[in-house]
């Protein structure tokens, strides 16, 4: 192969930083990984599970201050301020090279730094790009074969062209106050630093996918989003296809590996997966919106993961998955909080001590055997339901997009946009109240504009006016709808049954793209009547299924001034477009 002179020196440079001890190029073999994963079963970084329960499976911990993406140190590095927008941290590229330089510098002496050619989507598809990370961490290079397509081939689909975006990865002393996630756009740069977490490190998830992907689909034309993708195929064989956005932890997994409830089974009805974390879309020569899936694998939640909430899952994970900072049962298997086992009556938890049931922690609280963000990664082509368009260069038609949150009240189960248009401004004001999972006050209602506040490579408004533009672009734009699945009732029981059932609203979703249905108009969208939701086979009041289409006005008068006040911190940058839906919508409910 002929050697690529800028990679090389590159590599090069990059080793002369953080003068590792050897460098050691990916081929991708399968050799070269078990060969790694030997190795690191050696040092005890990672520890190999009961093979013959779970053949290929591995477990790892991280360090215990981290266990999630850490937003404070990520940071977008532009030139101006402006450029990185009021909803990212920022900091000067100069700046962001020194500061991570110095924590970079002499880093991985006494360790081997792995040079890893990746392809966020099918290697060769005119829609995949291509990363290199440079990393001091076996356990990223072992991830990084799941969850992307490495190695020489790769190199080969990069012959001589310098579009590849430099990954830098060190874990340096994994010392929280010693860590950063930058993201150059302009340089087509990445350097993470101090962190040994998945989100943090494996650099071509969020960090390439979301992050400089948006920066970069911004100049091409094309959308990065975070987004599932899924496919609904008929009884006749026709398959049509759904992108959706919620915002991390709403089940975007689950309802990407849904299988069809038992009342809807003799429809004929089945779900295929193509993606659960990330969409790439373009509007095609057709005029439609094209999608493909840029990642190889799955990097889901643990806990919670059992066979009625996603039984495909399960099936997944049995076998060649990484598991991280979940509890070992003596057996060498792995448990969970809300698996399918019950709880072990011992095990060793996710920091790597004894643990049994009712343990406290020192506030009293019960001690978790795994942590609430334990992970599994997984080959999406071990997915029972994936679909064999994860494997093609040119992706799925999208006929339809879904944003979401997790809302006790307000917004409906399922509504329509009136148009494009209508469904950026429902994508740009969307929001989820927070979980027990997640930082802040439980409830608190969290604006997360399609589902990309944390990963938006660039100034959102101008994320909004990119978006209002594709619009423009095609002529058969995907219809925009909003879903929530977490409505409460006054008792604050959920209404909604969720899961499987959830293919009931998406089938309302297809009917209306098939404009097979008729819908009642309100201020907000359209909303369904009751009685086109198909609910043979569920137990349902038909006063919940109401309840779960009401709009009460009281509360959208709040909602809507939420809406505008969060609009109003993008300032003059703010697409008018989205103003002049502000006002419509009012003047539709008559404030
Ligand atoms: C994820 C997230 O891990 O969105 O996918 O946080
Ligand atoms: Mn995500």
């Amino acid at each position: 192969m002929i050697k690529h002179k800028k990679l090389h020196s590159w590599v090069k440079e990059c080793a002369k930083l953080c003068k590792p001890d050897k460098v050691v190029w990916i081929d991708g073999s399968e050799d070269m990984r078990k060969s790694l994963e030997k190795q690191a079963i050696a040092t005890g970084e990672i520890i190999r599970l009961n093979q013959k329960k779970m053949p290929g499976c591995l477990l790892h911990r991280t360090a215990l201050n981290d266990v999630a993406r850490t937003e404070n140190l990520t940071f977008i590095c532009t030139p101006t301020r402006k450029e990185a927008g009021p909803t990212n941290n920022w900091m000067p590229p100069k700046e962001a090279y020194k500061k991570a330089g110095e924590i970079f510098a002499g880093s991985m002496k006494g360790r081997t730094m792995y040079v890893i050619p990746f392809s966020m989507g099918p290697v060769g598809s005119a829609f995949s790009k291509i990363g290199v990370e440079l990393t001091d961490s076996i356990y990223v290079v072992l991830n990084m074969y799941i969850m992307t397509r490495v190695g020489d081939k790769v190199l080969e689909c990069l012959g001589d062209k310098d579009d590849f975006t430099k990954c830098l990865h060190g874990k340096a002393e994994l010392d929280i106050k010693r860590r950063m996630i930058l993201h150059i756009p302009q340089d087509n740069t990445i350097w993470s630093v101090g962190s040994g977490y998945g989100g943090n490190v494996l650099l071509g998830k969020k960090c390439l996918s979301l992050r400089i992907a948006s920066y970069q689909a911004q100049k091409e034309g094309w959308l990065a989003e975070h987004m599932l993708i899924l496919g609904i195929e008929q009884p006749n064989g026709h398959i049509e296809y759904i992108a959706a956005a919620f915002p991390s932890a709403c089940g975007k997994t689950n309802l990407a590996m849904l299988i069809p409830p038992d009342g809807l089974k003799k429809k004929g009805y089945k779900v295929w997966t193509v993606g659960d974390d990330i969409a790439w879309m373009r509007v095609d020569s057709d005029g439609c919106l094209w999608a493909i899936n840029p990642e190889w694998g799955f990097f889901g939640v643990a806990p919670g993961t059992n066979k009625k909430a996603n039984f495909n899952a399960v099936e997944t994970i049995k076998r060649n998955t990484i598991f991280t900072n979940v509890l070992l049962r003596p057996d060498n298997t792995v448990w969970w909080e809300d698996g399918d086992d019950p709880a072990p009556k011992e095990g060793i938890d996710w920091r790597g001590f004894p643990w049994r049931p009712g343990m406290l922690d020192d506030d009293g609280s019960p001690l978790k055997g795994a942590h609430p963000n334990s992970r599994f990664t997984a080959p999406a082509l071990q997915c029972p339901s994936i679909s064999y368009r994860l494997e093609q260069h040119h992706g799925v038609p999208i006929s339809a997009i879904i944003f979401g949150g997790r809302r006790a009240h307000v917004a409906p189960l399922v509504y329509e946009a009136f148009n494009w248009r209508h469904g950026v401004y429902i994508g740009a004001t969307m929001a989820s109240e927070r979980t027990a999972a997640q930082y802040g006050k439980q409830g608190e209602v969290r604006r997360d504009p399609m589902a990309m506040l944390p990963f938006c490579g660039y100034n959102m408004s101008k994320y909004f006016k990119h978006w209002l533009d594709r619009g423009k672009k095609m002529t058969k734009p995907p219809k925009i709808f909003h879903a929530n699945w977490f409505r409460q009732d006054k008792k604050g029981n959920f209404l909604w049954p969720g899961y499987g059932e959830n293919l009931r609203v998406l089938e309302w979703i297809l009917n209306r793209c098939n404009e097979s249905v008729k819908a009642r108009k309100t201020p907000i969208g359209y909303v369904p009547y009751p009685e086109d939701i198909d609910m043979t086979g569920i137990k349902f009041e038909k006063n919940a299924l109401k309840e779960l289409l009401d709009i009460d006005p009281a509360q959208w008068k709040q909602e809507i001034k939420a809406q505008i006040e969060f609009l109003e911190t993008f300032n003059e940058d703010l697409p008018k477009e989205l103003l002049k839906e502000h006002a419509a919508l009012k003047k539709r409910f008559g404030f």
